[in-house]
C-alpha cells in the first residue's frame, strides 16, 4: 500500500515560516503559488515537447538577437499570464522582452516587482537536456503606482526572493526567502511540489569545475591561470578537479549547489560588443548569487560579490563565478594577481 503521510509541501513549507514571522502578510506564498502553477504548465509542456512539435524555431529574434525557440515563446507567455494579474507585482521584466512589462491597467498592482527568465538554456531542448526557469523578486522602491525601471534595477543584496525551476530527470524548485536554501520536487501523480532538500548548504570547497572551456582564448589571464592550476592538481587532494559542463546554467548551478565546486561565465572578449560574459544580471545571475549566498556559498563578478553590483541596465551582463566558497575565493586571488585593470573576471 501507497505511504498515507503527505510530505511537506511548498506552501505548508511557506506557511510554517510565516508564522514564525507574524508581521509577514502572506505576500511571497502567495507569489511562489503562482510561480508553481506557471512551473507545472511548463513541466508539462517541456517533457512533451518532443511529441507536439514546440520544438523547432519561431523565426523570430528575441531581445539579446538569439533565435526564439517555440517553448521559450511559450514558458514566456504562461509565466507573465500567472502573475500579470496577482495583485502581487508592480512592474515585471523578462528575458525575452526588451522593456519592462507593465501590469495591465485592469489588474490591481502590488508591492513587488519580478524578473525572470521563462526557459532558460534554451539551446538545449532540442537535446532533451535539462532547462530550467529563473526568477528574482525585489520590493518596489518607486513612489508613482505602478513601478518603473528603478524597481527592477535594484542590487541583489536588497532581494525578498530567488529561485529557480529545473525541467530535468525530474522537476525541481529551489528557492529561498532569506532564509536558507529550500528545494522541492514535483510529484507528477499529485501535481505539487514536494519537499526534498530541506536547507541545502553547499560544500566550503568542491573539486568539480563548470566552465565553457571552448572559450578559454578569449579568457583573462587571471581565469586562464586559474583554469589551468585547477587541471593541474587541487591543493587539498594533489589531484586534478573534474570537469562538468552542461551548458544550462540552471541545470550547472543546481549541480554546483548540491555537489560544490565553482561555476564559471568569464568576460569573453570573443564578442567585442560583449566584453562583459554572456550571463545577464536581473535573473540569471542575481537570482542564482541570492542562492548561493544563502546556501553558504559566494557569487562574484571576479572582483567583487555580484549582489553589491547595481545594476545599470535591464538586459545587463556580467561576468559570473559561483559556487563553494574558497573556490571562489581561490579564483579572485588569480583574477587579482595576474589581470592587471579592475575588468573583472
Ligand atoms: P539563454 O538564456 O539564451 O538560454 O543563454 C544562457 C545559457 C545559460 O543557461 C548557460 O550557462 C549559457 O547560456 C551557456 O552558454 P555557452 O553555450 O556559451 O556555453
Ligand atoms: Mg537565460
Amino acid at each position: 500500500m501507497a505511504d498515507s503521510k503527505l510530505g511537506i509541501t511548498l506552501a505548508r513549507h511557506i506557511y510554517e515560516r510565516q508564522k514564525e514571522h507574524p508581521e509577514a502578510t502572506g505576500e511571497l506564498s502567495g507569489i511562489l503559488g503562482q510561480i508553481t502553477v506557471a512551473a507545472k504548465v511548463v513541466s508539462r509542456e517541456v517533457n512533451k515537447a518532443g511529441l507536439v512539435e514546440l520544438l523547432g524555431l519561431t523565426g523570430e529574434k528575441n531581445v539579446q538577437g538569439e533565435e526564439v525557440k517555440r517553448l521559450d515563446d511559450f514558458a514566456n507567455d504562461v509565466f507573465i499570464s500567472a502573475l500579470d494579474h496577482s495583485g502581487h507585482f508592480c512592474i515585471m521584466a523578462s528575458e525575452e522582452v526588451a522593456e519592462p512589462i507593465p501590469i495591465p491597467l485592469e489588474y490591481p498592482t502590488g508591492p513587488y516587482c519580478i524578473a525572470f527568465d521563462p526557459l532558460d538554456g534554451s539551446s538545449n531542448i532540442d537535446v532533451n537536456v535539462s532547462i530550467g526557469t529563473i526568477f528574482a523578486v525585489h520590493r518596489k522602491v518607486s513612489h508613482g503606482p505602478r513601478g518603473c525601471e528603478e524597481d527592477l534595477l535594484q542590487p541583489g543584496r536588497r532581494l525578498v526572493a530567488a529561485g529557480y525551476i529545473v525541467y530535468g530527470s525530474s522537476t525541481m524548485l529551489v528557492m529561498s526567502t532569506g532564509n536558507g536554501v529550500h528545494g522541492f520536487t514535483l510529484d507528477p501523480s499529485v501535481g505539487e511540489f514536494l519537499q526534498s532538500h530541506p536547507d541545502i548548504r553547499i560544500a566550503k570547497r568542491g573539486k568539480i569545475y563548470s566552465v565553457n572551456e571552448g572559450n578559454y582564448p578569449y579568457w583573462s589571464e587571471g581565469v586562464r591561470k586559474y583554469v589551468n592550476y585547477i587541471k593541474e592538481r587541487d591543493p587539498a587532494t594533489g589531484r586534478p578537479y573534474t570537469a562538468r559542463y552542461i551548458g544550462s546554467m540552471v541545470a550547472d548551478m543546481h549541480r554546483t549547489l548540491l555537489y560544490g565546486g565553482i561555476f564559471m561565465y568569464p568576460k569573453d572578449r570573443k564578442d567585442p560588443k560583449n566584453p562583459v560574459g554572456k550571463l545577464r544580471l536581473l535573473y540569471e545571475c542575481q537570482p542564482m548569487a541570492f542562492l548561493m549566498e544563502q546556501a553558504g556559498g559566494a557569487a562574484s563578478t571576479g572582483r567583487a560579490p555580484i549582489l553589491d553590483m547595481r545594476p545599470t541596465a535591464l538586459h545587463q551582463r556580467v561576468p559570473f563565478f559561483a559556487g563553494s566558497p574558497e573556490n571562489v575565493r581561490h579564483l579572485e586571488e588569480f583574477i587579482l594577481k595576474y589581470n592587471p585593470a579592475p575588468v573583472g573576471g
